[in-house]
């Protein structure tokens, strides 16, 4: 090959993607060496999966870390891991008789929750993340991360964790991996997913995968040991590519920015992969309720927050509801997809509980309180002088002394609470009492019933039933919830929480809509769709409700509705139980207070209805005609 030298811009240019492509070339195979090389001291990876091994390459030359971990998943490797951050003043170990095989961290107290305001959802076009997300160009977004990224390992361990969301090798699962600097993540991982050697061999050679980058964004110099919860809150960031499936967080090291397997893949990701392939991404628990003659039905439910999600979960019955059982699948999301018949089935992605503990009890929720009761990763709660945890309501009486949250002696003279209000517990499903016999079905469970939640203090029933999928949609997209007011008897705001999706779904919330409509026509039998409310109050403020296990009656006949028994009236709101219709064996509860509990007044549902278009507004490009009709229909209806 002959080649002219003219000296301009482009031939220098093209020289030097010459040399740099050189350089590039040098530098994986210096990389696959340095990778060899731990390959060498740990026989890892155990996987031949070049995307995977070309991925890990290029993050090790950006992030520049110490060492390089792939986590095996194994017992040994968790209990290394947890001396390592005892040794490291990171966690405590809790006590063995009180708490087997449980520990304590403390976060900084700057890092506590998941960011809004800081999570992104980079789509090509900005129509694609639509006005109800945060969004910035892919290449922009990418260049400032490469910024954030360069030398953030150093001094640290590199951990990379495969895992799977639902069942290994399900025919609903999906494969993902993380690669994170942060010790927590990967004791948590273990318990929220399926991780290690298993999810590589079921990976294969070229199995897909979403690649999940995480940083703490603490990088250490030689020598230092730095701050025993790493983080980065000023530049805090938690992105998403939707069209190339992949997640990238920097700066926090709590719960849904760090744990990438929950809310960003198993509900931002997932929810596009799901748009695209005719499947359901939810943020949904599922549950089953076993019927005296042995009939089995499955149930999936989405609340705002604040609504007791868990506890609806794991309830359990009224004893005088003989033969009824609840069973768990899941406490927070559901992947839905048609199965060979058509039908619905579900399967929960996780493995675990991240719970909210706070206000959890032996009262509220005791097989949520047994599930943490070992082998539990508690965050931000209270320590007791025994070596146990605390809780702001997991007793009436607070103990005499405790460690607080932020590491301080606590009494119950103290202004400020014990625990975090968003102190958690990481708990495995497998210890709940309640677990479901099919809650690992690779091919999940069958579904007959979505219910939709508000936390409403007036005008919404407990229990009703949509005319038909359509209606059931326009419920969910306008399902909301009051903020709790300070002051009692004030009304709450009113915050619309369409599906309970709205800081979880990966694309504009009006195509979402749309892909919910859709899914009828993509399943044979579709489930029927209800919406309840357990929080509604009297005029002086007292609760209409008892809640709790008595909310196995609304869930009973719901159940029955769902299976084509059970009887209804039909309202201007959707079909509705009679008092006869429930199940009241061992509850005194007067046909009065029912009909206030289900009463609604027609010109107050106008006005709320006519609200529903401030939401709809901000959609507007993007609404299906379909909702504008049910909205149409109710008011003339009402
Ligand atoms: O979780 C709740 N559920 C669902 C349970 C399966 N909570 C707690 C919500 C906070 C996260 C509830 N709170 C529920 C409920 O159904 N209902 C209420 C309101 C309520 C609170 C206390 C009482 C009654 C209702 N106590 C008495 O009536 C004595
Ligand atoms: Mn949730």
């Amino acid at each position: 090959m002959q080649h002219f030298c003219y000296g301009n811009t482009h031939e220098i240019l093209r020289c030097c993607g010459r040399i740099s492509w050189v350089i590039q070339v040098l530098n994986e195979f210096i990389l696959t060496q340095t990778l060899r090389m731990s390959i060498t001291e740990k026989p890892d990876p155990k996987t031949d999966n070049a995307a995977l091994l070309k991925w890990v390459n290029k993050m090790i030359e950006m992030c520049k870390p110490e060492s390089v971990h792939w986590c095996d998943g194994s017992q040994a490797e968790a209990d290394a891991l947890f001396a390592e951050m005892i040794e490291a003043g990171m966690c405590v170990k809790l006590a063995e008789d009180k708490r087997p095989n449980s520990y304590l961290f403390r976060s900084d107290p700057r890092d506590v929750a998941r960011v809004e305001s800081r999570t992104f959802i980079c789509s090509q076009n900005k129509h694609g993340a639509g006005p109800t997300n945060n969004w910035e160009e892919p290449r922009t977004m990418r260049r400032k991360l490469r910024g954030l990224f360069d030398g953030c390992m150093k001094g640290r361990t590199m951990y990379i964790i495969p895992f799977s969301m639902g069942p290994v090798g399900g025919r609903i699962s999906q494969i993902g991996v993380e690669i994170t600097d942060s010790p927590y993540v990967v004791v948590n991982m273990r318990i929220m997913a399926r991780v290690g050697d298993k999810v590589l061999e079921a990976l294969g050679n070229d199995g897909f995968f979403v690649p999940c980058l995480h940083s703490v964004g603490c990088p250490l110099q030689p020598g230092e040991t730095g701050p025993v919860w790493p983080c980065d809150p000023e530049n805090t960031h938690i992105v998403h590519f939707p069209e190339e499936r992949t997640i990238v967080s920097y700066g926090s090291g709590y719960g849904g920015n760090a744990l990438l397997g929950k809310k960003c893949f198993a509900l931002r990701i997932a929810s596009t992969m799901a748009r695209d392939e005719g499947w359901m991404a939810e943020h949904m628990l599922i549950l089953g309720v076993e019927e005296p003659s042995g009939q089995k039905s499955y149930v999936t439910a989405a609340f705002p927050s604040a609504c007791g999600k868990t506890n609806f979960a794991m309830l359990i019955p009224p004893k005088e509801m003989e033969g009824y059982k609840i069973t768990c699948v899941g406490d927070d999301i559901a992947w839905l997809k048609p199965g060979p018949n058509g039908k619905l089935r579900a399967i929960n992605p996780e493995a675990g509980f991240f719970g909210v503990a706070p206000g959890t009890s032996n009262d509220t929720n005791p097989n949520a309180m047994a599930s943490c009761s070992r082998d539990t990763i508690f965050t931000n709660v209270a320590l007791t002088d025994d070596g146990d945890v605390w809780w702001e309501g997991m007793t009436k009486e607070a103990p005499a002394h405790l460690i607080d949250w932020k590491g301080n002696d606590w009494t119950p003279e103290s202004d400020s609470a014990a625990a975090h209000p968003n102190s958690r517990f990481t708990a495995p499903a497998a210890n709940c009492p309640a677990i479901d016999p099919d809650w690992e079905h690779p091919d999940g469970v069958e579904i007959k019933a979505i219910i939709f939640g508000g936390r409403r203090m007036s005008d919404v029933p407990l229990v009703f039933q949509s005319f038909n999928w359509s209606h059931g949609v326009y419920l969910g997209a306008t399902m909301g919830s009051e903020r709790t007011a300070a002051a009692e008897g004030t009304q709450g705001e009113m915050r619309r929480d369409p599906m309970a999706m709205l800081p979880f779904c990966g694309y504009h919330m009006g195509d979402y809509f749309r892909h919910w409509l859709r899914m009828q026509k993509v399943c044979s039998v579709i489930p029927r769709i209800f919406h309840v409310n357990w929080f509604r109050r009297g005029e002086s403020g007292e609760w209409l409700w008892p809640g709790f296990g008595q909310n196995m009656r609304a869930l009973r006949w719901v159940v029955d509705r769902a299976n084509g028994r059970g009887y209804a009236k039909e309202t201007p709101i959707g079909w509705m139980p009679h008092y006869h219709d429930i199940d009241w064996r061992g509850l005194d509860f007067p046909e009065e207070q029912w009909d206030q509990l289900m009463g609604f007044d027609r010109e107050r549902l106008k006005m709320q209805t006519l609200q529903h278009e401030e939401l709809f507004l901000q959609l507007f490009d993007h609404l299906p005609k379909e909702l504008i009709f049910e909205r149409e229909l109710l008011i003339s209806r009402l």
